[in-house]
């Protein structure tokens, strides 16, 4: 009932330092998920690809140019009474230029891929981050209520 839905595109990419097992996140500063660790990300724009919008959205928020992305998940959010649904593209790099700095919108920190800070994350991730540390391809659907921490409904799986 919710395929009809508008949508509205979005990356999100997690650089990798496989070596180390550490993951770039990012402490949102402003907007959308204001104090809240998440990868990098934004709105894709109409004149550029989804894998496009993640590269240039990952450079505008940590100066990191990522040289190859690994497609890893959708993820869909509906919030209750917003007729607009997001289509989240989920990316990891392991291969990027540039070392991270903080912009006026993240400030990048790394983690343990194996220690992610859940309870200052957005309330899906740990529904499905496993399945990246699992290199495990996923789809996810997830009806939040709008205080925007109330999940009512998720179908999760791999893909
Ligand atoms: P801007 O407002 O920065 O784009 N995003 C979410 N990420 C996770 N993990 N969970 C959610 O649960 C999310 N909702 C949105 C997509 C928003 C950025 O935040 C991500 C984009 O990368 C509801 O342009």
């Amino acid at each position: 009932e919710h395929l009809q839905m508008a949508h509205r595109l979005y990356t999100l990419i997690f650089p990798l330092d496989r070596q180390a097992n550490r993951v770039l996140l990012g402490m949102k500063k402003r907007g959308f998920g204001k104090n809240k660790y998440n990868g990098f990300g934004g709105k894709v724009e109409a004149h550029e690809t989804i894998a496009a919008g993640a590269m240039r959205e990952l450079h505008e928020e940590s100066g990191l140019s990522a040289r190859s992305l690994d497609k890893h998940g959708i993820l869909f959010f509906y919030f209750e009474g917003d007729s607009v649904a997001m289509e989240v593209h989920v990316y990891v790099t392991g291969e990027y230029a540039g070392r991270a700095v903080e912009t006026d919108e993240m400030r990048p920190e790394w983690f343990d891929m194996d220690g992610m800070p859940f309870e200052k994350m957005w309330a899906d991730d740990p529904e499905w981050w496993p399945m990246v540390l699992e290199g495990k391809r996923f789809v996810g659907r997830f009806w939040f209520k709008n205080d925007m921490v109330t999940i009512t409904r998720r179908e999760v799986a791999p893909v």
